[in-house]
């Protein structure tokens, strides 16, 4: 009797675990394109492309190398509009009894299944390094979980970057090396861009229909959308970018939107690149003598350090996590966001580069669009949903640690120990944004003073009582006590106003 394997949008590896649990000759491979998936939050229209056009692809490459897939496209007339639904559907077309699936990358999905009828075999996805038991054993009686002693365990265990039992090198974590301010010229062209094919085209051409009214851009679609186009701009990514991946990890420029960041996460988090795979060639890079210890390093700690801790952390906290909100923020979040005007630079650039392309980098997410939300006191859930949407990227395994936990400190601290914000003139140091602002980012109060100035005193001043013993903050609140009274008022009065204005749905 044939089984269902059920390969979802974000599993497209031909080695993922229900496939390779799955037999050739006698299982049906169910692949659906479906309204649920696609209306859940808002997606970008180049996330749903991208994704569309690369399932329909691996179907192809699946049904090329003998698998029989059953393929329900968006505008099927027969569909059900959801998974749980198309597996019922199709297990009663075939006759089908045992359904196996890779367990989700949400908690969303995995509940439908857990739910549904017939039962679903769920088996964990090992497309990474560390499994939810090994997660759980590192984890496991710790006071505090730091990235840094999980990344090391990873290195450990991988055997990247190591002689014997000791870090090449003689260290860990080389980012004292990085981190400089972003260059006058950035010599890396970009990430690889591939013309839309057919299949792309039908996708793009759907979704123009179907989704017109989602936050984004679709025109100018150049992800890849296969392996082959995934390993190409991995490729692109080792030979041209690398070197300079660590310098440069933390710069930001007004005209530059990629600087030397590889973009691989959209395939990544879709299956059409392998995490080890991409490491042992960023290794092969430094073996070579072509990319820097500090930068291959640094690019390593991103996948098999930050990358594999964020979601232990999402599977561990388990589906009430992204409900957090410990320092109860409950405003809205500003217009600025959905490309509404607003005369800060550094933001409206963010937002911008974010609707045409569904990419932003981690300091541009981080340290404005994240910083902002945070210093007004967003309501993280409206934050979390914002991540959620716009990246290509974007799956809450990876989304919502990251928005809840690392920007929004909103699960008080168990993956930041203090909560990423600053005033502008880290904003300033980083990236040439402020030379084109309306605002003076030297300007601390009156007329034309950059918000983040005014913000970040005033976020500090109202959450004083939960961050007075946090040690790693002591510098902050003593600058702040050492400002005359005066001075410090009239800082909170200006912050407040630019508050009561986001307030009255006006902007600045
Ligand atoms: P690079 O800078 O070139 O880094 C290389 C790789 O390291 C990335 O492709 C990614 O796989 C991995 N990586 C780096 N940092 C992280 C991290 N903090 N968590 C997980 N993986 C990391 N990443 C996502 O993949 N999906 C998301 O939805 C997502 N949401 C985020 C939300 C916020 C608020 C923040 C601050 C970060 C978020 N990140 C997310 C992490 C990071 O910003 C992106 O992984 C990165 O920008 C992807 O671009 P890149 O491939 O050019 O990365
Ligand atoms: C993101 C996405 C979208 C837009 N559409 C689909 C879809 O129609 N079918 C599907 O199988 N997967 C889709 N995905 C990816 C899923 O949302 C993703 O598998 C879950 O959120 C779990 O990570
Ligand atoms: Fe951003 Fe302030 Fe600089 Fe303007 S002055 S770009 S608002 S940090």
């Amino acid at each position: 009797e044939a089984r269902l394997i059920l390969v979802l949008g974000d599993q497209l590896w031909t080695d993922i675990a229900a496939l390779k649990a799955a037999d050739k000759d006698r299982d049906v491979v169910v692949m659906a394109e479906v309204a649920d998936e696609a209306t859940y939050v808002g997606h970008h229209p180049k996330k749903i492309a991208f994704c569309f056009a690369a399932m329909r692809k691996f179907a192809q490459a699946l049904r090329k190398a003998g698998w029989e897939v059953a393929y329900t496209e968006l505008d099927d007339t027969d569909t059900t509009g959801s998974i749980p639904g198309e597996l019922a559907r199709r297990a009663e077309d075939l006759g089908a009894t045992r359904i196996i699936a890779t367990e989700p990358g949400e908690w969303r999905l995995i509940q439908a299944l857990r739910d549904m009828s017939p039962k679903v075999e769920l088996l964990e996805d090992d497309r990474f390094l560390a499994s939810h038991a090994e997660f759980d054993d590192w984890a496991e009686g710790r006071k505090s979980l730091r990235m840094e002693y999980f990344y090391r365990e990873m290195r450990r265990k991988t055997g990247l970057l190591m002689q014997g039992d000791k870090p090449a090198g003689g260290d860990w974590n080389y980012d004292s090396e990085n981190r400089k301010p972003a260059p006058d010229k950035i010599t890396f062209d970009g990430p690889l861009r591939v013309t839309p094919d057919d299949t792309t085209q039908e996708v793009l051409d759907l979704v123009a229909t179907r989704f017109k009214s989602n936050f984004g851009t679709l025109d100018d679609f150049w992800f890849a959308t296969d392996r082959d186009g995934a390993l190409k701009a991995l490729d692109r990514f080792i030979a041209d970018a690398l070197p300079k991946f660590g310098d440069y990890q933390d710069a930001m420029l007004d005209d530059n939107r990629f600087l030397y960041h590889a973009v691989i996460s959209i395939y990544l988090n879709a299956g059409l690149l392998n995490p080890m795979e991409v490491c042992r060639a960023a290794e092969r890079s430094y073996h070579d003598g072509a990319a820097p210890l500090n930068a291959v390093e640094g690019f390593i700690r991103q996948i098999i350090g930050w990358r594999e801790y964020i979601r232990g952390i999402y599977y561990r906290e388990g589906p009430n996590y992204v409900k957090r909100n410990e320092l109860g923020h409950t405003r809205k979040l500003p217009d600025a966001y959905w490309g509404g005007p607003t005369d800060m630079r550094c933001l409206s650039k963010a937002v911008e580069q974010t609707r045409d392309e569904a990419y932003a980098h981690h300091i541009q997410r981080l340290m404005i669009t994240g910083n902002f939300a945070l210093l007004v006191g967003a309501d993280p859930q409206q934050v979390h949903e914002w991540y959620l949407e716009v990246y290509a990227d974007a799956y809450e395994w990876v989304e919502a640690p990251n928005t809840i936990g690392m920007s929004q400190f909103a699960d008080g601290g168990i993956i930041a120990s203090k909560p990423y914000v600053s005033s502008g003139a880290y904003i300033n140091r980083m990236s040439d944004y402020c030379k084109s602002c309306a605002y003076k980012v030297t300007k601390k109060t009156g007329e034309g003073a950059c918000p983040f100035n005014l913000l970040y005193w005033h976020f500090l001043d109202r959450h004083r009582p939960r961050f007075r013993d946090n040690h790693r903050m002591g510098n902050m609140y003593r600058t702040w006590d050492r400002m005359d009274e005066g001075k410090r008022k009239t800082i909170l009065d200006e912050a407040q106003h630019l508050l009561n204005k986001l307030d009255a749905g006006s902007s600045f």
